[in-house]
Order: C-alpha cells, then sequence, then structure tokens
C-alpha cells in the first residue's frame, strides 16, 4: 500500500470566465476538484506515497480525474468507475465578489460507496489514512464507509488525520457536530479551520474551544485565526502566522494544499510545528492560480522558500 491513502468525492469542475457569472458566460472552463484528491495530489507533489480511492463514473469526467491522478503519480488501483451513476460535477462563481457554489452529486457515484467495498488490507498497509467530513455528508451509505474505514485504521494502528470540511449546502450543523465530533475524537490529527471550530462548538470563546480540543487524544491543527495556525498538543499550544501570499487570485484548495504539506512534513519525521510551516507554504501557493490543484508546488520549490531568510515571521 502507498504510505497515505485518502478517498472522497471527486467532481468535474466548470467556471465561467473571471468576472462573469455563469448566467452570462457563453463558456466554461473545465477542471476537477474534490478535498481529498486536492490533498492526495499535494503530497504526490511533495515526493509523498500516496493512494486514493472513491466513486467516480464511468463517463468523460470521471476518466479525466482518474488520468490525471495517475498521471501526477497517485495511486488510483483502487477506483473502479461505476456504470450505475455519474461522476458528480460542481459549478463555482463569483458573484458580487462573493464565491458561489453550486453542486450537482446527490446520487452520484460517489454518494454510492458502501462499507464492504472498502479494501480492508490496503488500508491495513498504510502510514496514515486522510478523511474529511465531505464523505459522512454524502449519504447515509457513505458515512459508514467512513466510519469503517477509520476503524479499520485504527485497529491497524494506523494513523488517522481528520479534516472536518464543513460543507453547511450539505446537511445541517446538527447533522454536522453529531458525526464530526466523534470522528476528531478517533483521529491523531485534527486539522480544522477557525471558523469550522466556532460553528462545530456553537462559541467564538477560544478557550473554551481549547479546552475541547485538549481533551481529545488528537495533535489540534486550528487554521486561521488571526492568520495563524495554532498547533495544540496535549495542552500545549505553539503558533505560526500564515505565509504571506504574493497574491489571492483562488482561495479554495488552500485548506488541501496545507493538509498536504502538513502531512508530508509528518511523514518525513518533522514536528507538528515544522510540518505546519510547510503546510503554510504548500497552502499559500494553491490560491495565487486558478483551480483547486493546479498551483500545488513539487518540494523544489517549498524547500526553496522554506529555507529564503525572506520570510520573517511577524
Ligand atoms: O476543499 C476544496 C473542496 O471543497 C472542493 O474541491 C470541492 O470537495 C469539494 C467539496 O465537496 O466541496
Amino acid at each position: 500500500s502507498p504510505q497515505i491513502i485518502t478517498f472522497g468525492e471527486s467532481m468535474a469542475l466548470f467556471m465561467p470566465e473571471e468576472h462573469k457569472t455563469i448566467e452570462r458566460a457563453a463558456t466554461l472552463e473545465q477542471s476537477f476538484g474534490g478535498a481529498e484528491s486536492n490533498v492526495a495530489i499535494g503530497l504526490a507533489r511533495l515526493g509523498s506515497s500516496v493512494g486514493w480511492f472513491g466513486g467516480l463514473g464511468d463517463d468523460p469526467f470521471g476518466k479525466i480525474i482518474l488520468k490525471t491522478l495517475r498521471g501526477e503519480g497517485v495511486d488510483i488501483s483502487r477506483v473502479k468507475l461505476r456504470s450505475d451513476a455519474p461522476t458528480g460535477m460542481m459549478f463555482r462563481e463569483h458573484v458580487a465578489g462573493k464565491l458561489a457554489v453550486h453542486y450537482f452529486r446527490k446520487h452520484s457515484a460517489a454518494s454510492r460507496m458502501k462499507p464492504d467495498e472498502l479494501d480492508e488490507d490496503y488500508i491495513r498497509g498504510a502510514k496514515l489514512l486522510h478523511v474529511t467530513g465531505i464523505t459522512a455528508a454524502l449519504s447515509e451509505d457513505c458515512r459508514k464507509t467512513l466510519r469503517r474505514a477509520v476503524d479499520i485504521a485504527k485497529e491497524a494502528g494506523v494513523l488517522v488525520s481528520f479534516d472536518p470540511n464543513l460543507r453547511l449546502k450539505l446537511w445541517s450543523i446538527e447533522e454536522a457536530r453529531e458525526t464530526l465530533l466523534p470522528l476528531a475524537a478517533d483521529a491523531d490529527y485534527f486539522l480544522p479551520g477557525w471558523d469550522e471550530l466556532k460553528l462545530l462548538y456553537d462559541t467564538d470563546d477560544y478557550d473554551y474551544i481549547k479546552g475541547k480540543l485538549t481533551e481529545l487524544k488528537a495533535v489540534s491543527i486550528i487554521k486561521g485565526r488571526n492568520d495563524t495556525t495554532v498547533v495544540l498538543n496535549q495542552g500545549e499550544e505553539e503558533s505560526l502566522p500564515f505565509y504571506p501570499a504574493e497574491q489571492v487570485v483562488d482561495t479554495v484548495g488552500a485548506g488541501d494544499g496545507f493538509c498536504a504539506g502538513f502531512l508530508a512534513g509528518i511523514m518525513k519525521g518533522m514536528t507538528p510545528i515544522e510540518a505546519v510551516r510547510l503546510a503554510s507554504v504548500n497552502g499559500s501557493l494553491v490560491v495565487q492560480m486558478r483551480g483547486d490543484w493546479e498551483a500545488l508546488p513539487e518540494w523544489n520549490v517549498v524547500e526553496q522558500r522554506l529555507s529564503s531568510k525572506a520570510w520573517v515571521e511577524r
């Protein structure tokens, strides 16, 4: 098995040209996205050994996703294209300066994932399983599949990293809390954004949330409170400001790029705060180009930034 395994839904992605809305655009640019496959591409570009699987339809969208992941060096040996359901789709645009996402993913191929379709040995053979809350929001079967995958990993001593990736277009905050908080309790690395934590714990009292996170066995990586990342490890707190991006074009995918950098760092034997440094550089590079994963850097680029003296931590 690859060292890191992740799974979820990847979808065809369509975007109008900049400064146009979907209603006004004559053409749409095609790409694809999916939090877990974004992380997988990020890891592969950094030289980590990584596998991804998830439901894709036997259609042009599923095929191009698969071909691209294969080309990026992600292990896709456990993916089967399904003929009973299509690849999910999403459309993204900016309306009055605000990001708007339109999903067409109900009853998609990914929403049909089932626990008995998991290749248990594939998961057992990895060092780390990375999952996100999006998968749990797709369908009851997906929620069970996610739960089963995490249980397999835990029983086999495979590390689990968990990004809640709260998507309130997919489920209510009450449903999300009920499913995501227990998953956080099972994780070894928990990677929430500060905005997500406020929603999950229904407060913006940092000390209260910190107290809750300290009860978890996980190392928590809190992203984006005052443009800073906080590592909470057994009650100990360390923080690092975000690495500054030269220009911000498209922020979608920044969290996934961050996550890829973090996990690559952990797999290289870095401490959590060192891995956060790498994660922050990786995330900052993603936002400078359109698309979720296109701008993810290769290892030499990140290494150069990490060693340059230009990043004054202020
Ligand atoms: O993190 C980026 C993802 O949100 C995007 O690629 C789409 O996976 C996606 C989702 O479900 O929103």
